[in-house]
């Protein structure tokens, strides 16, 4: 027997042989990125079902000296979860223990394996909400979102994930497990692993189930698109509604080249008769109908050169479409290059201008496609037919991110696909301490080898 199979025999003996997946053609369809720019072979996919079993797994790697690439719903946009190759591929999808909500609290703990749109079913029976959403909510995994610190579309109002969690139970590469789920708001008992967790791209701990903090479900939503001359504009009124409204939970940018896209793969109605260069998106919630509200400080706003909105699910729905197919439409479109980044937010129509022409100086012949989270300045540089140009296009723009004192890396993470650029928003003294911390909770690199550092 050669020590492949004995680790496939040990595997198989803690989370059953059905959970052990070697026929290559199942195994295939983890080894590939959402975006389809970053592959790699896994050695096997193994389905632990509970936080002891994780535990079991990852002991039996680490005896057998191989790798573990941990993956929820792949659908994370850096190459961090898929494997290196030979790596064993840890999936989280068995891992989808619901507990009852804890309305007292307003908390819930879940397995790290739960889709977003399951925990938002979960609690919204209860008359709670998930603070964070976003589009990929049918297949990305809570342990992803905490991994990432995902943000998405209301982080103007809640915070990112990391906001969110208030405790974790995980597996360090030892196979140790750490347990914190009682949810206290307050315990500052020393080093917060789990804020150190949040953020860490699978590469110090395995989150196998999470206490959440959950947020009021409001009933009362509106919906408006709003047509503008550009993003000087949007910030503007981003501002504003800010100021005059606490129900403000989104607010969101794109252009009308993106526009265009989306309605080329979704054959969407164009939302005005008349085609304009940028195009916000926000949302208002609260018990009530907050639209009257909406609408009285839109009509103070003269940057709006037109305006729709919406407050039943179905308009919503149709009016978030256009923002929401964006990543989608732009795949369908061609392998991008994605470079998701941030900038002060002073600095952020200045960004929009500059970026296309600091793509088209390395490669003229790219389609760069801008959309993001206006209040966080939070942009995402999309680039179609530049694969090949991929690291000059990479350089161009995240340099000239750093250059406004941005993020090379705002909500997305740094995977595969930054970590050479990590110098540009970290420190040296920064990116030792890093360095430290992984190889005091992981010194032989068993955990997403490859990823981040
Ligand atoms: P995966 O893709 O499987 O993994 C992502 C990373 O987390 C990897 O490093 C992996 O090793 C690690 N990981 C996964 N599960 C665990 C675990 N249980 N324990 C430890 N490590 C783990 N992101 C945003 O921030 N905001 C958005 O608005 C947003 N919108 C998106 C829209 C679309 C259409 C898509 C495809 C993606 C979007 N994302 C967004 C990307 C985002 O990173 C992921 O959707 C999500 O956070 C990742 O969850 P996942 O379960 O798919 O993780
Ligand atoms: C979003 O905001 C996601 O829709 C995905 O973060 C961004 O596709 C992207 O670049
Ligand atoms: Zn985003």
């Amino acid at each position: 027997m050669t020590s492949t199979t004995s680790l496939e025999e040990r595997l198989a003996s803690i989370v059953g042989a059905a959970h052990v997946l070697v026929d290559r053609d199942v195994v295939a369809s983890y080894e590939t990125d959402w975006t389809g720019r970053f592959r790699g072979r896994a050695h096997c996919v193994v389905r632990p079902a509970d936080t002891n079993e994780v535990a079991d797994v990852v002991r039996a790697c680490g005896a057998a000296g191989v790798s573990i690439c941990v993956q929820g719903g792949n659908t994370g946009l850096v190459g961090a979860s898929v494997p290196v190759d030979g790596a064993v591929l840890l999936s989280t999808t068995r891992l989808t223990r619901l507990d009852p909500v804890d309305v007292v609290s307003a908390q819930v703990t879940v397995g790290g394996g739960v889709t977003l749109a399951a925990l938002q079913q979960h609690v919204r029976a209860s008359g709670l909400d998930v603070g964070v959403d976003f589009a990929a909510r049918e297949s990305c995994t809570v342990g992803g979102m905490v991994a990432t610190n995902a943000g998405g579309e209301r982080v103007l109002r809640y915070g990112t994930m990391r906001a969110q969690v208030l405790g974790v139970e995980a597996v360090l590469a030892d196979g140790s497990m750490v347990s914190r789920l009682a949810g206290l708001p307050k315990d500052n008992t020393g080093y917060d692993l789990v804020s150190l967790l949040a953020g860490s791209e699978g590469t110090l701990g395995i989150i196998a189930a999470l206490r959440l903090r959950l947020v009021p479900l409001q009933p009362g939503r509106s919906v408006a698109l709003i047509a503008l001359a550009d993003t000087a504009a949007a910030v503007s009124v981003v501002r504003r509604l800010r100021e005059r409204l606490p129900s403000l939970e989104a607010a969101e940018l794109f252009f009308a080249d993106g526009l265009a896209l989306v309605r080329e793969k979704t054959h969407l109605a164009p939302p005005f008769p008349t085609e304009r260069p940028a195009y916000l998106l926000v949302e208002c919630a609260q018990a009530t109908d907050p639209t009257d509200d909406l609408l009285a400080v839109l009509e103070d706003c003269p940057e709006v050169a037109d305006a729709t909105v919406a407050s039943d699910p179905r308009g919503r729905h149709a009016l978030w479409a256009y923002r929401e197919s964006h990543t989608e439409s732009i795949n369908a479109a061609g392998v991008p290059v994605k470079l998701d980044v941030s900038v002060p937010l002073p600095a952020l129509a200045d960004a929009v201008a500059a970026l296309p022409k600091a793509i088209a100086a390395v490669a003229p012949k790219a389609r760069p496609i801008l959309f993001g989270h206006v209040n966080e300045g939070n942009l995402h540089v999309n680039v179609l037919d530049a694969v090949d140009r991929a690291e000059d296009v990479s350089a161009a723009v995240l340099r000239l991110v750093a250059s406004y004192d941005g993020s090379i890396s705002a909500e997305h993470g740094v995977g595969r696909a930054k970590r050479e650029w990590l110098h540009l928003s970290r420190s040296p003294a920064e990116i030792a301490v890093m360095r430290t911390i992984k190889n005091a909770l992981d010194p032989a690199g068993l955990l997403n080898p490859g990823v981040l550092l």
